[in-house]
């Protein structure tokens, strides 16, 4: 290999990598999607972890034969909505017929340890309860 070819070679390696570097930046993150199932009288998983600002799907199924909601005031307030999501929280509460699923999309806001319930009546009562913590 003559000096010519290895200097084209190292240039050639070079310009491939800026190529993948751009790739990578010019990506946008994709939100991760977490499953979260609602049935009498609970929810699966009870705790949900959460990164400080990464971004979620959060798909809420209800598996259960009557409407369940998932109500977290407190956390929905720290968030920040994707286009479409905000109008499927009322009052920081997503309500599920049963049957249904409810797509919410979000960047997660200030950390912390916010708690989560079922408001139909009796339903928090019986163990319809959980938490959404972000790290
Ligand atoms: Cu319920």
């Amino acid at each position: 290999m003559n000096s010519t070819t290895k200097r084209f070679g190292g240039a050639a390696l070079a310009f491939g990598l800026i190529t993948a570097a751009a790739r990578v930046y010019a990506q946008p993150a994709e939100p991760t999607v977490i499953p979260v199932q609602l049935t009498e009288f609970h929810y699966s998983p009870a705790s949900i972890d959460l990164q400080q600002g990464h971004s979620y799907v959060l798909r809420v199924s209800n598996v259960g034969g009557v409407a369940h909601d998932l109500s977290a005031k407190a956390f929905f307030r720290t968030v920040t909505f994707a286009p479409g999501s905000a109008d499927k929280v009322r009052d920081g509460d997503i309500e599920v017929p049963k049957g249904e699923t409810v797509d919410v999309a979000f960047a997660t806001g200030k950390a912390g340890d916010y708690e989560m319930r079922c408001t139909h009546p009796l339903h928090a009562m019986f163990g319809m309860k959980g938490h959404v913590i972000v790290h």
